[in-house]
């Protein structure tokens, strides 16, 4: 396959409500998206980096700086036989794994709508139907927390991530399962503690919660596993992960006992297969993470998830949770036992709106051939 080139959009996406971690609220997105061409047809992709820095270093400038002046130059006129000798081509830029993903991930794209198999197909997903859960952003007050709780459960989702943070924690978390004493219940720090807040976090234990989801620092695998070892609940590991070294460092350090994976933080589908495959030899059951995703992002999302090991449900739900209109068809739906079926389709096996994604954009641009590496690393 030869990649003739890269088209980057950015659109312009209002989320229907904001949404508030430990590190900001978000309801205005700004979303790259990248159709990759080549001689075997073309393919897409979703950049998932933030609008800024604080959930990882990068953002959607960052990666459009990047895509255009090293991966572009990198991938673009040459030829591959797979989506790994892609990512390696790519291995040169140091970070900036969300860039990476989104031209790794539509290379798997490519290559799915050309052999004319459904991506999860290709990938080697074993499931058909996959768990969904919901991630609540932090609410202002315990009953409207309460409230959007009892709306996601009538919806189906098998299981509720509240988001925390200091001030935002106990409370809100005991009183969630006081009201909801069977749900499968977790929460997601976003990095907001360290381990002087071991007494807070350790109050926790007490609400039989599956995971804590990234407590500590979004770089810092060994205090994870100080934490771990004097918790009860399992931590799962999110910012931390970045590729398959640092899950084989926070399993073998245990840093946690659950991984929640994400194509963006991850480089794309190769990587996380990697990881998928160490966790399933492993015993470390893992599961989707979501990064507020368009139709596309959510696409390769719902894919990856069909794999072997994703027994825990993701952060994979409804377009309507999002977005008036998402900007693929028929939209991502959830069934009445909290689960998103497969595609049957070639590829993502979700068809784009075209003119919905056009009207959405407010820049675009295609990379074709350049010079040689060494040509422009300086310019
Ligand atoms: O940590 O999982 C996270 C959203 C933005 C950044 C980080 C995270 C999240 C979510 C929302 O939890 C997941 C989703 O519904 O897409
Ligand atoms: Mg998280």
């Amino acid at each position: 396959m030869k990649i003739e080139s890269i088209q980057a959009r950015e659109i312009a996406m209002r989320l229907s409500k904001p949404f508030e971690t430990s590190f900001g609220v978000t309801q205005d997105r700004r979303i790259i998206l990248v159709e990759l061409k080549t001689d075997e047809g073309i393919g897409w992709g979703e950049v998932t980096a933030g609008e800024g820095p604080f959930y990882n270093p990068e953002t959607t400038d960052t990666a459009w700086l990047i895509l255009r002046n090293f991966i572009a130059r990198l991938v673009v006129g040459n030829s591959f036989t797979d989506a790994a000798g892609v990512l390696h081509a790519m291995a040169p830029i140091r970070g900036h794994e969300m860039a990476k993903a989104a031209v790794e991930n539509a290379t798997w794209d490519v290559l799915a709508r050309h052999g004319g198999v459904p991506l999860h197909s290709l990938l080697g997903g074993t499931q058909r139907e996959i768990p969904c859960g919901v991630s609540l952003g932090i609410h202002s007050d315990i009953p409207s927390l309460l409230d959007k709780i009892g709306e996601e459960l009538s919806a189906s989702y098998k299981r509720i991530k509240l988001k925390i943070k200091p001030g935002k924690d106990v409370a809100f978390v005991e009183a969630a399962r006081r009201h909801y004493p069977d749900i499968a219940l977790t929460v997601d720090a976003n990095s907001a503690y360290t381990l002087q807040d071991v007494e807070l976090l350790k109050q926790l234990d007490g609400f039989n919660l599956t995971y804590i989801e990234q407590p500590l620092e979004w770089n810092e695998i060994y205090q994870h596993a100080a934490l771990q070892r004097q918790l009860s609940t399992a931590i799962c590991l999110d910012e931390c992960i970045h590729g398959l070294r640092d899950a084989q460092a926070a399993v073998e350090l245990e840093a946690c006992k659950v991984i929640n994976i994400k194509l963006g933080r991850v480089s794309g589908h190769t990587e996380a297969k990697r990881i998928q495959q160490y966790c399933l030899e492993h015993g470390i059951p893992v599961w989707c993470g979501g990064m507020l995703e368009s139709g596309v992002g959510r696409a390769h999302n719902i894919a990856m998830s069909s794999l072997p090991g994703f027994v825990l449900p993701g952060d994979v739900s409804a377009s309507k949770r999002y977005w008036k209109d998402d900007i693929i068809e028929p939209e991502v739906t959830v069934s009445s036992k909290g689960t998103i079926m497969m595609p049957d389709g070639p590829g993502l096996g979700f068809a784009l709106r075209h003119d919905l994604i056009e009207r959405l954009t407010v820049r675009k641009e295609e990379w074709l051939p350049r010079q040689a590496v060494s040509s422009y690393a300086t310019a």
